[in-house]
Order: C-alpha cells, then structure tokens, then sequence
C-alpha cells in the first residue's frame, strides 16, 4: 500500500523536478495528482514514463490525500495550504511563508529527521531556502564532532534559484551581447547578469544584508543549533544551475583537515571530491542533476584557533528544493504515517 501525493505548481522548475525525484527515487505512490493555477490546466508534466494531465488547484479537494508537495509561493500558498491541511492532508511546503513559524518544523532530513514529529501542530512541514539546505548538510556532522560558533559564508547562485525568468534572462542578454541586435536590459535582476555577478539576491532588509543573506542566518538557527552565529553574502552568478558556497567555520574545539575530510567523507548525503590538484574539486555544471552535496577545498584556517575552509556545491533546484521536499516525504512515511 502506497501514498496518495499531490504536486501544486506542476508545471513550474521545483514541481517538474519533484515528480521527476518522486519517479527515480520509485517513491511508494499508489495515486498520483499533478495540480496548477487554472491557466496550466490540462498542461502535459512527466512523472517516470507516464504523462500527467494538470488539475485545477482551485477547485481540487485535498481529503483522503496524504500528502501534498507544494512548490507555489508564498502567496499562492497561503491561499491553498491551509485548506489541504486542514482536509487532513500533510503539506510539504517549498515557499518561505511558514519556514519561520515555530508550529512548524523546518526539516532538512539529514540533519533534524526527529522534527518530522512536530508536523501535526499544523499539518505543515518547510523545505528550506536551497542555499541553506546545501551548507546545513556540511555543517551538521561537524557540528556533531567539534561544536561550531561562527559560520562566514559568501555563496555564488545559479540563476535557476530566481526561476525560469532568470535563466531565460541569462540565456537572452548572453546572446544580444555576441549579436548587439538586440539589446536585453534587467528586468528580474537589477543589473545585467551576463558575463557578471550582482551581490544582491532578495529584497534589502533595514541592517542592509538581503532577505536571502537574513534566510541563511535564521533557517540555519532553526535546523541545526540556534547558537551558531552566521554572515552570509549573496551573490548571483551567471551560471544556469548548480548554487556554490565558500564556507569559512570556526569551531570551539580543534578539528583537523584530514579528520574533518573522513567525518564528511561518512556523512550522508554528502560526496567529497577534494584532491590537491588543478581540477580536484566540484564546480556547479558538474553537479547538474545530481543528489549529493559536494564538498571540496577542505583546508585549515590558520589566521584563528579552530577554523577550517570548505567549498561546497549542490543542484538548488535537487537538495535545494524538490529532492529535500522529497526526502522529507520519504521521513514523514517511514516515521508517521507508515504505509509504504
Ligand atoms: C535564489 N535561494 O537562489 C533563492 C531561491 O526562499 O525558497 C529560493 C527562495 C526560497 O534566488
């Protein structure tokens, strides 16, 4: 016996690829529902060799599914999530808007699996921003062996984290600069980013970092110790998929290089590729459609006591968004609801 799962936002980047997971990861789904807003209705998604048809979120009645893996934001899902709630059916959200929430676990399932059983406050389970999900993955075992107390992190983000307008923008501007026929000025983004990087992702808070710096700071608190103190700039880049982040730690106890390389090497979800050589470590192209986590360039800081670097390369729109979302459906079987 299997799941009854729903997928809102089928048709968007996220949902496409959590049907795409759902199918490779031959998650136990004994009924499947591909819903989006009115205008996609009838709109042909994959899921493994079949072909959905998209249902209308609007008019859809979410009692006696379990689950549903919403991948709208935040807006659209203050509007829908409730009601399937509500109906008795668990939400898997992928938006900002109950991240914060302290009804509501935010569960990167490497990490905190124990918060699943949190979910029944409200029937609601966050996926965290992509950006946190990759370092949070690295950061927990080490957390584990040697206590961390401040994470400096600067982070290269993939154009694909703002959605199918940014990389349509990145593709668009890159082919009007070899071809100045057509000129392609900002529009998502605020500067031009082809062939550039722009240190700003998300609105400006008061203290002048970002939303997307601030997300960093407090999902980070939330999923592994709320003592870690985290700075954090963001930075979008011209890269298409694949979110990369410099990681600089400092620890309370000593924790050396090649101990920190084997507890990385063992933990899960990660896959460490750090050879001391032009070409031994992960960049983002590499890492396209991948589920690991990559670490490389792990290395002592020597300027203070307990310090180390790492760089650390994921696919946001996989561990970053739908595969989490996934996994997190995989937890929220094994441990609550028991059916698979
Ligand atoms: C980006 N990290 O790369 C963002 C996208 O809070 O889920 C995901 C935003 C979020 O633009």
């Amino acid at each position: 016996m299997g799941y009854r799962v729903a997928v809102v936002g089928a048709t968007g980047n996220v949902g496409r690829e959590m049907l795409n997971i759902l199918a490779e990861r031959q998650f136990p789904v004994d009924e499947i529902v591909a819903l989006a807003s009115r205008r996609s209705l009838g709109t042909e998604v994959s899921f493994g060799d079949k072909t959905l048809k998209c249902k209308d979120l609007d008019t859809f009645d979410f009692t006696g599914w379990d689950m549903a893996l919403f991948a709208v934001g935040s807006e659209a899902t203050q509007k829908y999530a409730p009601g399937a709630a509500k109906a008795g059916c668990v939400v898997i959200d992928n938006s900002s808007l109950y991240r914060y929430d302290s009804d509501v676990p935010l569960i990167v399932p490497e990490v905190n699996p124990q918060a699943v059983h949190d979910y029944a406050k409200k029937n609601i389970i966050a996926n965290p921003n992509c950006s946190t999900a990759q370092m949070v993955v690295a950061l927990k075992p080490l957390h584990d062996r040697a206590t961390i107390k401040r994470v400096v992190v600067s982070t290269y983000q993939s154009v694909s984290g703002s959605g199918k307008e940014g990389a349509d923008e990145l593709w668009d501007q890159t082919k009007s600069i070899y071809n100045p026929t057509s000129d392609v000025p900002p529009n998502k983004f605020t500067k031009q980013i082809a062939f550039n990087v722009i240190p700003h992702i998300d609105v400006f808070m008061e203290d002048g970092s970002t939303k997307e710096e601030w997300k960093m700071v407090a999902e980070t608190k939330k999923i592994v110790d709320k003592n870690i103190k985290v700075t954090a700039t963001c930075v979008r880049v011209p890269v298409f998929v694949g979110h990369s982040e410099a990681i600089n730690i400092e620890f309370e106890d000593h924790l050396d290089e090649d101990e920190a390389r084997d507890i990385l090497r063992e933990a899960p979800g990660i896959m460490v590729i750090d050879k001391r050589e032009d070409g031994g470590y992960v960049t983002p192209v590499e890492c396209v459609g991948d589920f690991a986590t990559f670490i490389s360039r792990i290395r002592q800081d020597s300027t203070i006591d307990n310090g180390l670097n790492l760089w650390c390369v994921s696919d946001n729109l996989r561990k970053g968004a739908a595969l989490n979302a996934v996994q997190i459906a995989e937890l929220l079987g094994r441990e609550v609801l028991k059916k698979g």
